[in-house]
C-alpha cells in the first residue's frame, strides 16, 4: 500500500459489512469518497482520504472492507483490512443493531495488541438505537466512549468532538528535537551533498523537515554542500552550535568540524523524532558481533523515487558493513509495508530514517524484531558506527 502524509494521524474505520463504514467516512469528510450501497461487501479495497478536521487539522481517513467478509476473496479482504491496522493511529469500531460478539471482540484484541486507541460508534440508530445496557457494558469493559448515531440523519458533530478529544496528541505532533539540542537563536549548519544521486531540482524530505524544525525552534539554518563546509565553518560567527550532515559524507564532515561542535546526521535526527532511538543505540554496536553468513534485514519505508536515496540501503550500507566487519554478510531489503517473513532468520535489522511514515507505523514495523530480541539499528547510526563516529553522532541526544 502506498504511504505518505507522514505527519497526519491516520484514522481507520472497522466493522461488519453493510454497517455504514463508508457512509461514515463520507459524512465526516462531507464528500462522496467511498462507494455506499446496500450490498454487503461493497468496499473491497482500503480507501484512504486526506482531509482536514477542524481543530485537529489534516488527517487521513481509512475505509476498510467488512471484517465479517466470507468466501475466498472475502478472506483476502479481511486480511487487507487487518494489515491496515499497521497504518493507523486511531480506530473507530462501527457496530449496529446492538450486535457485539466475537467479531467485534477480536477486532478490539487486534487494536489492543497494537496499542491503537479507539472509540465505539453504534450506527443506524434510526433503525435501532443503542441499548443502554450494551452501552454500559462496553464502556465498562473497554473504558472507551460508545456513542449512538445515524449516518443517515445526524450531522455527526458529537463524533467529531470525540475524535478531537481522543486522538492522541502524539499522533499529530512530532517532537521538535532541535529544541532539545540548541537554544533559540543558535546557528545550525546543514550539510547536504549534491551529487549525481541527489534528486533533480530539490532537497530530500529529511533535509526539508530539518530546516522546518530549525525554523520552528527560532534557530538559524545555514545550508551548504560538503565542499563548502570548511569555508563556512571558518567564516561564520558565532560558530554553529550544531552541524547536521548527510550520513554519506559523515567521515569527511567529522574531520573538518571542530570536536567541540555537536555533530549528527539527518537520519539520526529522524530516529530521535520517531522510531526506536534507544533500541537503535543499544542495537547498533552489535555490528561488532556479526559473523560470516549472518543475514541482515534492511527496512526502507518509502517508495524512494519520492524521497530518499535508495542507493544507501541497497548499495552503500551493505558495502560499508561488509568492509567494516570483514565478514561475508547476506542482505535482504524489504520496502514499504511488504511482509517480513521469518524474522528469526536475521542477525540484525537496519531501518531507514522513516521520513514518510508515522511514528506509530515505524514502531509497529520494528516490533516483531524487537520482540524477538533481534538488534535493531538505523541507517544513520549504522553508517556512523562503520565510520567510527557513532559516539559523537549520538552525543547531541544523550542527556547529560
Ligand atoms: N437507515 C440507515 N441506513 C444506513 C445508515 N448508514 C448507512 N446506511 C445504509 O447501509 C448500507 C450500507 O452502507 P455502507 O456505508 O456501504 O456500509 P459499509 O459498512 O461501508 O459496507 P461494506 O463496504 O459492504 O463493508 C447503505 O445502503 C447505506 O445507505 C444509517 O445510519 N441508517
Ligand atoms: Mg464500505
Amino acid at each position: 500500500m502506498k504511504k505518505g502524509n507522514e505527519l497526519r494521524p491516520h484514522i481507520g474505520i472497522y466493522g461488519r459489512r453493510n454497517y455504514g463504514k463508508s457512509s461514515l467516512i463520507n459524512k465526516i469528510t462531507k464528500q462522496d469518497i467511498a462507494i455506499v450501497s446496500d450490498i454487503a461487501g461493497t468496499t473491497t479495497d482500503i480507501v484512504r482520504k486526506a482531509i482536514e478536521i477542524f481543530q485537529i487539522g489534516p488527517v487521513v481517513m481509512i475505509d476498510t472492507a467488512g471484517i465479517d467478509d466470507i468466501g475466498e476473496l472475502g478472506k483476502l479482504r479481511v486480511q487487507k483490512t487487518l494489515e491496515s491496522l499497521d497504518l493507523i493511529d486511531f480506530a473507530i469500531l462501527l457496530i449496529a443493531y446492538n450486535t457485539f460478539d466475537e467479531i467485534e471482540k477480536n477486532l478490539i484484541t487486534e487494536f489492543k495488541n497494537r496499542n491503537i486507541p479507539f472509540i465505539i460508534v453504534h450506527n443506524k440508530s434510526d433503525i435501532e438505537s443503542l441499548s443502554p445496557d450494551l452501552k454500559n457494558k462496553l464502556e465498562q469493559n473497554y473504558n472507551v466512549p460508545v456513542i449512538d448515531c445515524s449516518t443517515k440523519n445526524d450531522d455527526l458533530q458529537s463524533l467529531i468532538d470525540l475524535l478531537k478529544l481522543y486522538i492522541p496528541e502524539s499522533a499529530f505532533k512530532t517532537p521538535n528535537v532541535i529544541g532539545n539540542i540548541v537554544n533559540p537563536g543558535s546557528i545550525v549548519l546543514l550539510i547536504t551533498p549534491i551529487d549525481s544521486e541527489a534528486p533533480e531540482g530539490r532537497l530530500i524530505l529529511p533535509q526539508v523537515q530539518t530546516i522546518r524544525d530549525v525554523l520552528d525552534n527560532d534557530s538559524i539554518a545555514i545550508v551548504c554542500k560538503e565542499t563548502e563546509a570548511e569555508q563556512v565553518i571558518k567564516t561564520i560567527s558565532p560558530e554553529p552550535s550544531l552541524v547536521i550532515t548527510d550520513s554519506q559524507v559523515f567521515s569527511f564532515v567529522n574531520n573538518i568540524i571542530p570536536e567541540h561542535i555537536l555533530l549528527t546526521s539527518f537520519s539520526i535526527l529522524l530516529a530521535s523524532k520517531k522510531g526506536e532511538f534507544n533500541y537503535y543505540v543499544k542495537g547498533t554496536p552489535y555490528i561488532d558481533e556479526l559473523k560470516d553468513n549472518d543475514k541482515i534485514l534492511i527496512l526502507e519505508s518509502c517508495t524512494h523515487e519520492v524521497t530518499c536515496d535508495d542507493d544507501i540501503g541497497r548499495v552503500k550500507i551493505p558495502r560499508w558493513l561488509s568492509e567494516y566487519t570483514g565478514k561475508k554478510l547476506e542482505f535482504k531489503i524489504v520496502s514499504g509495508l511488504e511482509n517480513i517473513k521469518n524474522i528469526n532468520d536475521y542477525a540484525m535489522v537496519i531501518q531507514c530514517g522513516g521520513c514518510v511514515v508515522t511514528r506509530k507505523q515505524l514502531e509497529l514495523r520494528l516490533r516483531p524484531a524487537i520482540d524477538a530480541g533481534i538488534p535493531v539499528s538505523n541507517y544513520g547510526m549504522t553508517i556512523a558506527y562503520t565510520k567510527g563516529i557513532f559516539k559523537r553522532a549520538i552525543q547531541p541526544f544523550v542527556k547529560n
